[in-house]
């Protein structure tokens, strides 16, 4: 068979496992993408999510020996929830982000990839092939780019023609050559909408993110948010959409045909109050098999606390006041100092009085402290 023909076989295939876009890229370094990713690192722009060895995740045949070819894949994922139960006063809720909807994407996506690499090995026996999904050391947008999937938006997404930036990106990594795909051309134009919009200013320039500043980051991390972040956070309980949302490709785009990606709107959009209850093992029952629930229960609580702040819920004032009382989390009891400071009213601030009389956590000391002085303040 010859390269041409391999190379449309699995096009072919990739159609019948549903894949919605495939691209072929040379397995060639990724020179300017290093030349990039030293710089992030040294204006301490990273996440400390990505593969920490640069010159890995640039260099494919660091993965496989002579490694020849990245086959991209992207599938899409819907941008609108039907029936969304709408937040209401004393029941208000949380949001996770599109990228968190249905099933976990890492496994639909490995899923799909396992089923090509089995057709390549059937008709390549000897190939060797590696598969990644996000945790693998490769920049997934940098590939994608590459193989000619979509372009790299300012918003720092892959921007795909057919389905705007709603799109998981995944590849595998082999030593059989096929022809390479040439990258699409960039969309945005004079476009700065996404930069406009974000509520950080986390988009330092066109295409740069300082992840320490971005929300989505930031809803992930597992200590105290900083208060200035607390209050853009808004009801984001995983994730940010803001700079997609607002982006012109990805208008009226809402893609439905992979119905792992449909979501539970009672998962995706929960009513605050009774997160701050789980046990780890409800926790794990309602949201384990979720993209968002990664890094455990604590950070979703944690943000679910200042979106009750947010909301400026009375109704959630005896619950913040026994979360500041009882919970064995310094951080969420100060979080929960924090959000009674904004809510408010005697209760709140009685709760607050108990808690200085009787703290000791140096930090949670110190959020009850602001937070009494912001009462008194405001009287
Ligand atoms: C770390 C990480 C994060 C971090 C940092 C994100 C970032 N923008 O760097 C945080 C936690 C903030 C994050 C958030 C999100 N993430 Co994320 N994340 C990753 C991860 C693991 C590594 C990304 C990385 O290395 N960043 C470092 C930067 C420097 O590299 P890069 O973005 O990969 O590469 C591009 C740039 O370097 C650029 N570039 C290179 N040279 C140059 C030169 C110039 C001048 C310019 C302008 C650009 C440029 O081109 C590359 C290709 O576009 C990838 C998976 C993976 N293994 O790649 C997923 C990934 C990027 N995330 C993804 C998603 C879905 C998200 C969220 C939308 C989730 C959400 N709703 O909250 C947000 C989006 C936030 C945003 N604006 O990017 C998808 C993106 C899909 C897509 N269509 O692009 C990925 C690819 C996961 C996947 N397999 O689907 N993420
Ligand atoms: S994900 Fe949110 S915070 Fe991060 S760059 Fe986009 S709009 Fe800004
Ligand atoms: S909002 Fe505009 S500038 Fe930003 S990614 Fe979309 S098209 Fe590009």
């Amino acid at each position: 068979m010859t390269p041409e023909e391999l190379k449309e076989k699995l096009i072919a295939r990739a159609k019948e496992l549903h894949i919605d876009k495939i691209g072929f890229a040379s397995a060639d370094p990724f020179t300017e993408l290093r030349e990039r990713l030293i710089r992030h690192r040294e204006l301490g722009y990273e996440s400390g999510f990505e593969e920490p060895d640069i010159d890995k995740r640039t260099h494919p045949d660091r993965i496989v020996p002579e490694a020849k070819t990245i086959i991209a894949i992207a599938l899409a994922y819907p941008s609108k929830m039907n029936n969304p139960p709408q937040s209401k006063p004393g029941a208000y809720r949380g949001i996770f982000a599109r990228a968190s909807w249905g099933r976990d994407y890492h496994d639909v996506l490995r899923e799909k990839l396992r089923l090509l690499e089995a057709s390549l090995l059937e008709w390549v026996p000897h190939a060797t092939t590696e598969i990644m999904v996000d945790t693998g050391a490769l920049s997934d947008r940098a590939v994608a780019e590459r193989a000619g999937i979509g372009w790299s938006g300012k918003n720092t997404a892959i921007i795909t023609p057919e389905f705007g930036s709603w799109v998981y990106l995944g590849e595998m990594v082999t030593d059989v050559y096929l022809p390479p795909d040439q990258p699409i051309t960039e969309q945005c134009g004079e476009c700065t909408a996404c930069l406009d919009a974000c509520p950080t200013g986390a988009l330092v320039q066109p295409g740069q993110l300082n992840s320490q500043a971005c929300l989505a980051y930031l809803t992930q991390t597992k200590g105290m948010l900083e208060e200035a972040y607390r209050e853009k956070l808004g009801n984001r309980l995983y994730g940010c959409d803001t700079c997609q949302v607002v982006c012109p490709h990805n208008r009226k785009r809402n893609f439905t045909h992979h119905e792992a990606f449909t979501p539970d709107p009672e998962q995706v959009k929960p009513l605050l109050k009774p997160l701050l209850t789980l046990s780890n093992r409800e926790f794990r029952e309602r949201f384990g098999d979720m993209a968002g629930s990664w890094r455990g229960k604590k950070p979703i609580q944690r943000n679910a606390i200042i979106a009750l702040a947010h909301f400026r819920d009375r109704t959630a004032v005896p619950l913040l006041s026994r979360l500041l009382k009882e919970d064995p989390r310094p951080v969420i009891r100060a979080t929960a100092a924090w959000a009674l400071g904004k809510i408010g009213g005697d209760e709140a601030k009685n709760a607050l009085m108990q808690a200085e009389r009787e703290e000791t956590e140096a930090e949670v000391r110190k959020e009850v402290e602001n937070a009494i002085s912001l009462l008194t303040a405001g009287k």
